[in-house]
């Protein structure tokens, strides 16, 4: 199917002074568009019209470079965008995604600390991701458009480490935007809502 541009679900400066309206302009409006005007200049015969957007990253993922590109980012941002909320983050998560972390991770704090450094040390552009993966939560990071979606995982949780994600906001801190981030943004009812989906 056509890739196409969602609505932002809150207005541009809904998510200050954590993610300022000059970010979510640039961001959303530029680069992510950027991303649906190429990936569907792209899509147009690559045989992969007629699939969903899960099946055209996964198929043209090491197969389709220019593609992927923009097919992956156009995911991850997709979802980017549902992962914040004005007046999110905090440390009480819905109860089955907190037992979870709790089995999984080691607890709310090490799952804190632990995706916030994925994001601190993924060199260059790219993602830090919580996900599920053989019916375990996992913590990672990956590069430039790529997610868990292409190493077998379900992504339930991703951050954008990219430059023009913070830059305008944080400058060169990305271990500050992440911390300011996770703490005040993560709409978790939306992490818990793709978690269950995951786990079917
Ligand atoms: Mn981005």
């Amino acid at each position: 199917m056509a890739f196409e541009l969602p609505e932002l679900p809150y207005s541009k400066d809904a998510l200050g002074p954590y993610m300022s309206a000059e970010t979510l302009e640039f961001h959303h409006d530029k680069h992510h568009q950027a991303y649906v005007t190429n990936g569907n200049k792209l899509l147009e015969g690559s045989g992969l019209e007629g699939k969903s957007l899960e099946d055209i990253v996964k198929e043209s993922f090491g197969k389709n470079q220019g593609l992927f590109n923009n097919a992956g980012q156009h995911y991850n941002h997709v979802h980017f965008w549902q992962w914040m909320k004005p007046n999110g983050g905090g440390n009480k998560l819905p109860g089955s995604l907190q037992s979870a972390i709790d089995s999984d991770l080691g607890g709310f704090d090490k799952f804190r600390a632990d995706f916030i450094n994925a994001g601190t040390t993924q060199f260059g552009s790219g993602w830090a991701w919580l996900s599920l993966k053989d019916g375990k939560l996992e913590v990672t990071k990956t590069a430039n458009g790529e997610s868990p979606l292409v190493y077998g995982g379900q992504p339930i949780l991703g951050v954008d480490v990219w430059e023009h994600s913070y830059y305008i906001d944080y400058r060169n801190a990305r271990p500050k935007y992440l911390e300011a981030w996770f703490d005040n943004l993560v709409n978790w009812e939306h992490v818990e809502q793709m978690f269950s989906e995951a786990r079917g």
